[in-house]
């Protein structure tokens, strides 16, 4: 048998796994391409691949077979059963000390799984968030990997080559054990949803309430993009509006408003749950986009349920544009702080240690939510590594406080116009709710004693939990504790 000279094998040849190919084979790497409609792999080598270094395999023992020990196996396939069923094709052909990587969007709590189950087959499993699309994968992912810490010395060179750079540094580092990888791409993409969504109802309000042109929006972005709202998603945006259809009207306005999803968005807001975590922008984002494809519903509900008179704005535009611009870039602080607050919950459930600012790091370059924000969310944590939540610190409380008034100002013109505001509003309610030394909770414990005993805590004497006889008809017997 000829010597083997493969440096990785990628399974599945769709969109991510052929230019994640073509982006190693870039890189020096000799790459060895699998899939499991084999005839694909015969495409790819005589189109795609064709004058690269890139060499195929017909069955997964032939594909094992070329590889340089330890031999590493990275699947860029359909997440969920399709990787377990990989998995356990590949276990017997592999040996102790072999790596397999899956770059796909798994569940975290799959990967953790699968890192546990084979790590006692003495073969390290790795997860890794993959973004960027088509586009990322060929010329730079953001690459989040997690899982077993043995494998990364031996991806860590592949990995950071092939990654997006951010002044010159590579947008992929170790995320941590187990499912952390996974987790930060879930979220990551939760804050993608939340991105989504702020742009969508600054849309919205421009093109219902102050009634702008598609090239005026357009402008409008084009502006913001400009400076600290200057990111990937604003610039697409900025080029959508203006967009016209060959017929010369603006594709954007013929496309159904009924938002898909794939499930990582909906994934945030459940683990967010989990965690007893206030995530509510990405829990709006995601109920937007399912109020959003109710689109029959909708419909007959506008023929019947009525809004203001007018949704028309009548003030300044420059300044509510203005005021739009604030909100947005509030919204998103907070969308960021919530997200970054969840991932440092899972990290104390599972014990992970995770780098923050080199999570922001991952996500500057790359990826979707690619910002100039994430340098500044990278520098907070750089300053202050232990950093309890981003909204202390001071470049980001400067930059709410300097934006509150125009962030409140439009969410009181979205709720008077009838302009729905879901985001924006979701995320000015947490601001108030994080910053209030006192909140109405107290009303609600005494609620549950009343009605269920179920006990409360004095300010005067916290960690003792008592009960009232409120009406002096019930016992004095109070409910078991418990967390719900
Ligand atoms: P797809 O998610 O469409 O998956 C296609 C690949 O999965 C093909 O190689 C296909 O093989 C294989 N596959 C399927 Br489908 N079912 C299988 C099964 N039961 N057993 C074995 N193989 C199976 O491709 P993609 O869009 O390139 O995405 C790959 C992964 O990367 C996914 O997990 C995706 O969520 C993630 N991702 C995608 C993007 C993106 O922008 N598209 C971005 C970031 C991450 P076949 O050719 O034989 O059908």
């Amino acid at each position: 048998m000829a010597e083997p000279k493969a440096d990785i094998a990628l399974i599945g040849l769709a969109v991510m796994g052929q230019n994640l190919i073509l982006n190693m084979n870039d890189h020096g790497f000799v790459v060895c391409a699998y899939n499991r409609t084999t005839e694909k792999v015969d495409q790819f080598l005589a189109n795609e691949a064709k004058g690269t270094k890139v060499i195929g395999a017909k069955s997964l023992q032939e594909m094992v077979g070329k590889l340089k020990s330890p031999r590493r196996v990275m699947m860029l396939v359909k997440a969920g059963q399709a990787v377990d069923d990989f998995i356990k094709q590949l276990v017997p052909l592999l040996e102790k000390g072999d790596i397999i990587i899956d770059g796909g969007n798994s569940e975290y709590q799959d990967t953790k799984r699968r890192v546990e189950e084979l790590d006692k087959q003495g073969l390290y499993f790795v997860g890794s968030g993959v973004s960027g699309g088509e586009e990322g994968a060929r010329y730079g992912p953001s690459l989040m990997p997690g899982g077993n810490p043995k494998a990364w010395p031996h991806i860590k060179d592949i990995f950071q080559l092939i990654s997006a750079k951010a002044n010159g540094e590579p947008c992929c580092d170790w995320v941590g054990e187990e499912g952390a990888g996974h987790f930060v791409k879930m979220v990551h993409n939760g804050i993608e949803y939340g991105d989504m969504q702020l742009i969508g109802e600054a849309y919205h309000l421009m093109r219902d309430t102050l009634k702008l042109s598609h090239e005026e929006m357009s402008k409008v972005l084009d502006d913001w993009n400009k400076g600290e709202l200057d990111s990937f998603l604003i610039e697409i945006t900025r080029d959508i509006l203006k967009y016209q259809d060959k017929d010369g009207s603006y594709l954007v306005e013929q496309i159904r408003d009924s938002a898909g999803q794939k499930g990582t968005g909906k994934w945030t807001a459940i683990a967010a749950l989990e965690y007893g975590m206030p995530v509510t922008l990405i829990g709006e984002s995601v109920f937007a986009r399912c109020l959003s494809s109710l689109k029959e519903e909708r419909v007959q509900a506008s023929k019947v349920l009525k809004g203001p008179a007018t949704s028309e704005y009548k003030g300044d535009k420059k300044e509510f544009i203005e005021h739009i611009r604030k909100a947005l870039y509030a919204s998103k602080i907070i969308s960021y702080a919530q997200g970054f607050m969840l991932m440092r919950e899972a990290a104390s459930v599972y014990k992970w240690n995770l780098n923050y600012g080199g999570i922001a790091l991952m996500w500057r370059g790359g990826c979707i939510i690619r910002s100039i924000f994430l340098g500044n969310i990278k520098a907070a944590f750089d300053k202050n590594p232990k950093l309890s939540n981003l909204l202390l610190d001071k470049f980001f409380s400067d930059a709410i406080h300097n934006c509150q008034d125009s962030w409140r100002t439009v969410v009181a013109a979205g709720a008077t116009l009838g302009v729905p505001t879901p985001a924006f509003s979701t995320a000015l309610a947490f601001y108030d709710g994080y910053r209030s030394e006192r909140l109405p909770a107290n009303l609600i414990q005494a609620q549950r004693d009343y009605f269920g005993a179920h006990t409360y805590e004095l300010l005067s004497q916290p960690g003792k939990f008592v009960h009232t006889n409120w009406t002096g008809h019930g016992g004095n017997v109070s409910a078991s504790t418990y967390l719900a």
